[in-house]
């Protein structure tokens, strides 16, 4: 296979401290070598600035110095003339660059240059295993490695809850925050939507300012409704800086690279001024707050001030974009100078906390990496504020009128799920998977290390929307599917501006309606948030064979999206109660005329769609992106072409292995379905 290859590469770009080892590392991968690939001699572009991070250090995007560092590295590898040139620069860097650095700025020249759609990235899960998982494992798979041989090799097994035990209530939502494939979504999220580059094209894209804004509000709703299906309040934003953070981190994690162990941030940590030479970082707690504080006047007089002084109205069609990119901020905010870096910088201040001047030589903790963030219980009260912060602005809006949220002649009668659980009804329990380690443990003899880890699952099922067409002729709509928790944490129902900020995207298709009566079915297995779980893991058994396909371009570049197994919520015991609903809008609104053939447009609705626009016209979120003061409940709000549906979410403790129940699945929705 591809990766028995060897690499040939001039002598002259190995640093001086490994020209004596250079035929070591020659003959170390000499016996897997099926064939030898010369690599170009080039003439090398000028390296010295991303070269000044240390190779064991940690890397984060959230630091300036660092971003300035990536900008420059991306800019290298996208100017390099072709492929091989790429190549040859690479192999240049891989001994003198952080890795962290080096795999960032290389995923991201990857994926937007036009000559490298068939190249194979590893999933990052592979590649540093050490930001997703318990450092326990690398001891025992490194014995393993070394004591049997390569196919005989039983999986190492991930503890379930090593971060914390049952004393800290925040350890009931772990499996979420902890969930590798959430925290690789994340990871690939800001990967495809990186704030800061030289190329402004690569930042440029569309609406991901608010794709920014809606994505993280969805991780929010998510995050809450789990929250609630385990007994805790829904997440207290984080918006006093001089009051202590109540929730404490212990991450467990160990840094490979930097071979120390992440640092903890401990129980009622006040942020603090920065002064950290080190990371070129000076800034005062202050500055968050003049920054937020210009976001706020910028929202209430729906407009922003611009460099040269003059003002601009927010307008209602890209507003939220504006601000999503005002706010992270990206080199796209209209006015970096003045609206600052409020979101990034939040992270840092966070990050540091437990160091803010360096005194104790501390890099920073888990809020600092987009690969690590979602583990902490502060990230959510972070990002509670920021989805605050541009609520104010969806407050600003006036209500939905009945021309954008009808559909002639087309009523949605009902709305269902069937599926193994039953009627209405979605099972989930706990799953026992295995994950490749293989490639990002430096272990000698190479080859495969399985881990195994357990996650939430659901059983699939179908969504069943019968729509009445009155209109006479045919007609194309969207249907649009959320769910939301019923009741708040004291089981009083929720009021409907709470419970539409609640809502969590389930899915979004386009569909025809022939005139007269349709069931439409569509299956879980086919939500526009999520990915499948082989995609998620790059189970490289499901990789299409021919490289340089472009299903096989797709395979490798496309893994944001959802974890498909994270679709719904836990669920409880007795049953959680939700509310679905559906809404069918009409296309010819909706629509974005573009060609799809060949983009990955399977987990659109976070992700958006490579090298495309964002694939429907509506604002992120609609129709529940703006208030209803009208309306009380969310029934008040509902139209003809609206449906609801009561639904319970079952949980059942138990631990299955993953390939057993993919097959009693399969046999369970096709009797469901016929
Ligand atoms: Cu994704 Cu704060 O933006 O972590």
């Amino acid at each position: 296979g591809e990766d028995k290859a060897v690499f040939e590469i001039p002598e002259h770009y190995y640093p001086d401290k490994y020209k004596a080892v250079t035929t070591t590392i020659a003959n170390r991968f000499g016996d897997d070598a099926g064939r030898t690939i010369p690599v170009r001699n080039i003439a090398l572009p000028n390296l010295n600035l991303p070269m000044e991070l240390p190779y064991n250090e940690q890397f984060s995007l959230f630091i300036p110095k660092h971003r300035t560092m990536a900008g420059k590295l991306i800019d290298i590898f996208m100017n390099m003339r072709d492929v091989e040139d790429l190549q040859s620069v690479c192999s240049f860097c891989q001994l003198r660059i952080n890795p962290y650095m080096f795999n960032y700025c290389l995923s991201v020249a990857i994926l937007h240059r036009p000559d490298t759609k068939g190249i194979n990235i590893p999933t990052f899960a592979e590649t540093f295993p050490d930001k997703f998982m318990d450092p326990k494992v690398f001891r025992k798979a490194r014995e393993v490695s070394n004591v049997v041989t390569s196919g005989n090799r039983l999986p190492v097994t991930i503890p379930v809850n090593y971060t914390a035990n049952d004393t800290e209530p925040e350890q009931r939502v772990a499996y979420f925050r902890e969930d590798i494939g959430i925290n690789l979504h994340h990871w690939h999220w800001h990967l495809v939507y990186p704030f800061d580059s030289a190329d402004r094209s690569i930042v440029n894209k569309d609406r991901r300012g608010e794709l920014f804004y809606y994505m993280h509000q969805q991780i929010i709703a998510r995050y809450n409704m789990e929250r609630l299906c385990n007994g805790l309040n829904r997440v207290a934003r984080y918006m006093n800086f001089r009051e202590p953070i109540a929730e404490g981190y212990f991450p467990k994690l160990d840094s490979q690279v930097a071979s120390r162990a992440w640092p903890p941030r401990f129980a009622d940590t006040t942020i603090r001024d920065l002064d950290r030479p080190v990371d070129q970082i000076r800034a005062d707690v202050s500055q968050l707050e003049t920054w937020r504080d210009r976001f706020i006047q910028a929202i209430e007089s729906l407009s922003i001030t611009l460099p040269n002084g003059r003002q601009v109205p927010i307008d209602e069609e890209r507003g939220i974009d504006m601000l999503g990119n005002m706010m992270e901020s990206s080199i796209i905010s209209p006015n970096r100078q003045y609206y600052g870096d409020f979101h990034n910088m939040g992270h840092v201040f966070i990050s540091y906390s437990h160091d803010p001047d360096h005194r104790h030589l501390e890099q920073f903790g888990v809020m600092g990496d987009s690969a690590t963030a979602m583990r902490d219980p502060v990230f959510y009260r972070w990002h509670s504020y920021i989805d605050d912060l541009f609520a104010l602005y969806k407050y600003k809006l006036s209500p939905y009128t009945d021309d954008k949220l009808d559909f002639a002649g087309i009523r949605v009668s009902s709305i269902s799920l069937e599926g193994a659980a039953g009627s209405n009804t979605i099972g989930t329990f706990w799953e026992l998977s295995t994950v490749e380690l293989g490639r990002g443990l430096d272990f000698t003899p190479r080859g495969s290390v399985l881990a195994r880890f357990t996650h939430l699952q659901h059983q699939e099922f179908n969504y069943v929307i019968e729509v009445n067409n009155t209109s006479g002729q045919g007609a194309m709509g969207t249907v649009r599917i959320f769910m939301a928790p019923t009741v708040n944490e004291n089981g009083e129902p929720l009021a409907f501006d709470e419970q539409r900020r609640a809502m969590v995207e389930l899915d979004k298709f386009t569909t025809g309606l022939r005139p007269g009566n349709n069931t439409i079915r569509h299956r879980s297995l086919d939500s526009s948030v999520t990915i499948p779980y082989e995609r998620t893991f790059r189970d490289q058994s499901a990789r299409p064979s021919d490289p340089g396909t472009p299903e096989a371009a797709d395979f490798d570049f496309c893994g944001c999206g959802w974890p498909h197994h994270m679709l719904v919520a836990k669920g409880t015991p007795q049953g959680y109660p939700v509310v679905l609903f559906a809404m069918v809008s009409n296309w010819n609104e909706d629509r974005v005329e573009q060609d799809l053939v060949g983009s990955c447009n399977d987990a659109a609705s976070y992700c958006g769609i490579r090298d495309r626009k964002y694939p429907d016209r509506r604002a992120m979120g609609f129709p529940f992106d703006r208030p209803a003061p009208h309306a009380n409940t969310l029934s008040d709000f509902l139209r003809p072409n609206m449906a609801v549906q009561e639904c319970s979410i079952r949980f059942t403790d138990t631990t299955r292995p993953r390939q057993q129940r993919r097959s009693n699945e399969a046999s369970d929705l096709s009797t469901a379905s016929s």
